[in-house]
């Protein structure tokens, strides 16, 4: 059996903490989707569409990593999709609290289908999309915490 897994997220824009979790995943699953949700909740700098084109460039190199723009519910595509698993990335304990209530509410509506945490490398613990954004507005150096492509297109966002 194929074993799929599910890797959500905003990805606005993905970072190397968002690459590490994925990387980790890939050596754990036969194959790994990273499924690009449109959160309603929050307002994008990146839409959807530029979201999956930035993530497909940055996992171009894994063999074994898909790339989907999502709309709905996450355990509706996972079991849509077949998966086993849902892969989520864990950097401190002030993300354990949200990560308790989303995987809560998943297995409420689908017990089948497992959430897994994986630690992020210590270096990418303090890093987030939001702060990559903060910095970047200010023009900041951020060429370690995203990839080369992910640093353009945020230059041309806040030129
Ligand atoms: N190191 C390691 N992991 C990281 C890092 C880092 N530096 N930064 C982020 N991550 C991990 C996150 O922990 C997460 O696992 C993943 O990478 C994606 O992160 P984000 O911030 O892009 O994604 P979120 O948290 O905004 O994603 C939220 C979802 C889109 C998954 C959620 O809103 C959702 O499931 N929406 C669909 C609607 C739904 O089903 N709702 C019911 C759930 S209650």
């Amino acid at each position: 059996m194929t074993r799929l897994a599910i890797c959500p997220g905003s990805f606005d824009p993905v970072t190397y903490g968002h690459l590490d979790i994925i990387q980790r995943g890939t050596k754990v699953f036969d194959h790994l989707i990273v499924a690009v949700f449109n959160n309603q909740s929050k307002a994008p700098l990146f839409d959807v569409h530029e979201r999956v084109a930035l993530l497909e460039e940055a996992t171009a190199d894994l063999s074994n990593v898909s790339v989907d723009a999502c709309d709905g519910l996450l355990m509706d595509y996972a079991q849509d999709k077949g998966a086993q698993a849902i892969i989520r990335g864990l950097r401190a304990v002030s993300d354990f609290e949200y990560e308790m209530q989303i995987t809560s509410m998943n297995r409420k509506l689908n017990e089948e289908i497992e959430t897994f945490f994986m630690m992020t490398n210590n270096q990418y613990s303090f890093l987030s999309s939001s702060i990559v954004k903060e910095v970047a507005k200010y023009r900041a150096n951020i060429s370690d915490l995203v990839p080369p492509t992910v640093e353009k297109a945020l230059r041309h966002k806040y030129k």
